[in-house]
């Protein structure tokens, strides 16, 4: 019996094989994947910028070889995540484009402002937290080169974590102000990373697709569930509080029940307009800008170093 490549492709689907690179893959499963890669690309290299903004105000040496050292895991996984995004197909410059015309997207949590060094603890342990739980998942997901990636990317998100809990953490512990200044990051930051996780499964548009292709294997809405059930004793353990009046413990369920998002908020950021969409853009773009020179006279030394060796 001859099978079509479709029924090939789905066969491993089932099987739970992974797809390679040079696998027949039906055209929607490349761009959904380039899509949602891509993005995921571009979320960690813009938000590098919300904690770059503390690197020279952290509060000692120790912190700021921490949070040095996790920037630059975020840039890893970012180079990381282009090059298995390459490998569909679409090249690195065409990426840049994509982010730097504002077609692509990037995680909406990175368009809000880091006002206090409380933030980079609130970001560590809200905003990796919430990473890690969509991203454990994804470690299984069907295409290859992501899973892997994802492989080294969750040990290093959990590392990231630890270092914002342990900053909330200290701050709790600390003087009155230290715990307010906790506080008030915990109460800026909890609902933009909720929100974080996407869509409610209702309006998810892509989910479906993505759950029959083992793209996702957890709807948003689960994995919403499955932050909010683990961050809230983590809260409680530190004498912080959630910042949100309707949220309360359902024995039968055995989850908590939480206020419906601000869905009307999220839309306007992921459309532009957030608190720091054009700031975070602009750098990128500036960033991109700046550095055509370093391309310029890498290129021409690479030339310079080939003609040399036809010699
Ligand atoms: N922000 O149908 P769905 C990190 C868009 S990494 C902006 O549910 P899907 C590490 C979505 O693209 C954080 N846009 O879409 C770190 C789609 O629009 P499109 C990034 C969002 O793909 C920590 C439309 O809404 N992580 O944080 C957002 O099935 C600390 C409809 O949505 C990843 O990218 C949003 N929050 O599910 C770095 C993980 N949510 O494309 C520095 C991989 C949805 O049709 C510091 N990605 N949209 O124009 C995913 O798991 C999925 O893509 C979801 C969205 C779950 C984000």
């Amino acid at each position: 019996e001859i099978k079509s490549l479709e029924e090939i492709f789905e066969a491993k689907i089932a099987r739970d094989e992974k797809i390679e690179p040079k696998d027949w893959m039906p055209e929607k499963y490349r761009q959904t994947h380039i899509r949602q890669i891509s993005q995921h690309a571009h979320s960690e290299i813009v938000g590098m910028l919300p904690e770059g903004n503390w690197i020279t105000r952290a509060p000692s040496l120790k912190r700021k070889v921490a949070l040095l050292a996790k920037i630059q895991d975020e840039a890893g996984h970012g180079l990381y995540l282009y090059s298995a995004c390459e490998t569909l197909g679409i090249s690195r410059d065409e990426l840049y484009e994509q982010l730097h015309s504002g077609k692509a997207k990037y995680s909406s949590i990175f368009n809000y402002p880091t006002l206090t060094w409380a933030d980079m603890g609130a970001v560590g342990w809200l905003v990796d937290g919430a990473a890690i739980i969509n991203q454990v998942p994804l470690c299984a997901t069907s295409y290859g080169p992501y899973a892997r990636a994802m492989v080294r990317v969750c040990k290093e998100e959990s590392f990231h974590q630890r270092q914002g809990f342990q900053i909330m953490m200290t701050l709790a512990e600390g003087t009155p102000e230290q715990k307010e200044m906790a506080q008030d990051a915990l109460n800026r930051w909890w609902f933009p990373a909720l929100m974080m996780l996407g869509p409610t499964d209702d309006a998810s548009v892509h989910t479906a697709q993505s759950m029959k292709w083992k793209l996702k294997r957890k709807t948003n809405d689960e994995l919403r569930q499955q932050f909010v059930d683990q961050t809230v004793p983590q809260a409680e353990m530190i004498g912080l509080t959630i910042p949100d009046p309707n949220l309360k413990w359902n024995p039968e369920t055995k989850h908590y029940e939480f206020s419906e998002l601000d869905w009307e908020e999220f839309w306007q950021v992921v459309k532009g307009h957030g608190p720091c969409n054009k700031m975070r853009l602009d750098a990128r773009r500036n960033a991109w800008n700046n550095g055509e020179w370093v391309r310029n006279a890498a290129m021409a030394y690479a030339e310079k170093q080939e003609n040399r060796e036809v010699k």
